[in-house]
């Protein structure tokens, strides 16, 4: 059981995350939650309350693209998209309140406005961010990327995918441990698609019994990724059944919670 800012997560059963991107310039839902230019709040609260409805026991907010090639997006920008959002959620919906970034200071001010889970992409590495997140007192999620999203996908190697990548979740772990967030606040990602060919994403789903074997609960995020893009040639818009397929093999395999756009379609798979 993970404790999310006083609501509580039973990772003993899957769970599903939903994704509410509001970046402008997402390939997987590009920027369907904007108006005129601007992200419309109103539209991302019914995609939070359907999601809901529909069975996400977490949504996840982001403002930060990580799509390769993308352009950094200022601090700044990044908090004026989600922290509105973190705001009206926790006052409107009976839900956790999941932030992905790796930003120090917007960890400390969407927990002060009611987020319930910190998922950082990093793993807690920027500088800054591993004191924030243990002083907000909530769960964390390490995810296990190979460089960075501007150039992560230019040819990545590993002698051993699985074994590196857990033993990079367990050093940040250790770090985490050393830091003062204890395993109980901790939660474990792969990072399907963060650096990784589609071999590698292949054989991290296969590897996955290793990474359970870590002890912590997994979160995976394979929906819509541009591994389905790759393996059957589809487009974004296209990748739903290889989704679903894709998250009940990782439940079979260990995974906790899955992340997804399409949430009441995954609650219906597992
Ligand atoms: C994740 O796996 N992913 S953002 C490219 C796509 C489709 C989707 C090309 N944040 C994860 O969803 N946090 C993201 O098509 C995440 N685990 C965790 N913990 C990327 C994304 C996506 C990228």
């Amino acid at each position: 059981m993970l404790v999310c800012a006083g609501r509580s997560l039973d990772v003993s059963r899957p769970q599903v995350m939903g994704v509410i991107n509001t970046t402008p310039d997402s390939f997987s839902d590009g920027g369907t939650l904007y108006r005129a230019a601007s992200l419309d709040i109103d539209l991302a609260m019914a995609r939070a309350r359907e999601m809901v409805a529909a069975g996400a026991a977490i949504v996840d907010i982001g403002g930060e693209s990580t799509r390769p090639g993308a352009a950094p997006v200022s601090a700044a920008e990044e908090a004026e998209r989600v922290l509105p959002l973190v705001e009206r959620i926790a006052a409107e919906l009976d839900v956790v309140i999941s932030v992905d970034t790796s930003n120090p200071a917007l960890m400390t001010e969407a927990a002060r406005l009611g987020a319930g889970l910190l998922n950082d992409v990093r793993a807690l590495t920027r500088a800054g961010a591993l004191e924030a997140a243990a002083a907000t007192g909530l769960p964390v999620c390490l995810m296990h990327m190979r460089g960075e999203p501007g150039s992560m996908q230019r040819d990545p190697q590993y002698a051993d995918v699985v074994v590196e990548v857990r033993d990079f979740l367990a050093s940040r772990v250790a770090a985490c441990e050393a830091g003062g967030i204890g395993r109980e606040r901790l939660l474990l990602d792969p990072g399907f698609g963060f650096g990784k060919s589609v071999a590698h994403n292949l054989l991290l789903l296969k590897g996955l019994p290793q990474l359970a074997g870590l002890g912590l609960p997994l979160l995976v995020g394979l929906s819509r990724k541009s591994m389905i893009g790759k393996l059957l040639g589809r487009e974004p818009g296209e990748r739903l059944p290889a989704g679903l397929a894709l998250a009940v093999m990782a439940v079979e395999r260990g995974a906790a919670v899955v992340r997804t756009h399409d949430v009441a379609a995954t609650v219906d798979a597992l």
